[in-house]
């Protein structure tokens, strides 16, 4: 695939474990559900919702393939308590998302949509940070189809949950929806840091009400 390269950016990794993480070797698998079937004719990344023009926009596979390539050195972090250091991931910046499907001036948040309706909110911050990338490849090497074949987000300052694999697109919203497993008990937000592991811990303007 011939995704013209940009920059690598190498500030998403360095920083250490987690507190209450451990290092893992080798990259296990985590997901709940089946591992969808890749089919390219099918296959489209639709940006919907409150976008600035209020229509969708919609690339097929070989033209998402073909938006501006980066690459990102990012640490996995697993709310189950692993953490996976210093995997340089290849993909599209989800700003430049952003800035070719520009939302509406009031969006304040965005839920990524995967197969099978996983999902996951994000507050557009989070979504628009520097490091934030609709991954295709990993170490050089495309997705294999269980770690998320052909697109996963990866947004290196979050848990990993709030990085769905086989994205198929994302919505703007102009209020807070919690996503899949932050409906099932995780925390609305999710910062390793500071350990916002489960929806018990969230402060006041955390999250939209359970
Ligand atoms: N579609 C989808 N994406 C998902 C999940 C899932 O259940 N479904 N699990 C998340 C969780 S909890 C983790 S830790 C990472 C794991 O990614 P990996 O299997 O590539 O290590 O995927 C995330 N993305
Ligand atoms: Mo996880």
């Amino acid at each position: 695939m011939g995704h013209p390269v940009e920059h690598a950016s190498r500030e998403a990794a360095g920083a250490g474990l987690p507190p209450g993480q451990r290092l893992q070797r080798g990259w296990p698998v985590t997901h709940y559900g089946p591992v969808p079937k890749f089919r390219p004719e099918r296959w489209e990344f639709r940006v919907f919702g409150a976008t600035a023009d209020s229509g969708a926009h919609i690339w097929n596979h070989e033209q998402f393939t073909a938006l501006p390539y980066t690459t990102v050195v990012a640490d996995l972090h697993c709310v189950t308590k692993f953490s996976m250091l210093g995997a340089e991931w290849g993909g599209v910046p989800a700003r430049t998302v952003l800035e070719l499907a520009p939302p509406a001036p009031d969006v304040t948040h965005v839920m990524v949509w995967a197969e099978y309706g996983f999902s996951s909110n994000l507050r557009l911050a989070d979504f628009a940070a520097e490091h934030t990338l609709f991954a295709t490849h990993k170490d050089g090497e495309l997705l294999t189809a269980e770690h998320g074949f052909p697109v996963r987000l990866v947004v290196p300052h979050l848990y990993a949950w709030k990085g769905p694999k086989w994205v198929r697109g994302i919505e703007y919203m102009t209020a807070d929806r919690r996503g899949f497993w932050e409906e099932r008990g995780y925390h609305n937000i999710g910062d390793p840091w500071r350990e916002q592991r489960y929806s018990y811990q969230e402060g006041p303007g955390d999250g939209p009400e359970l």
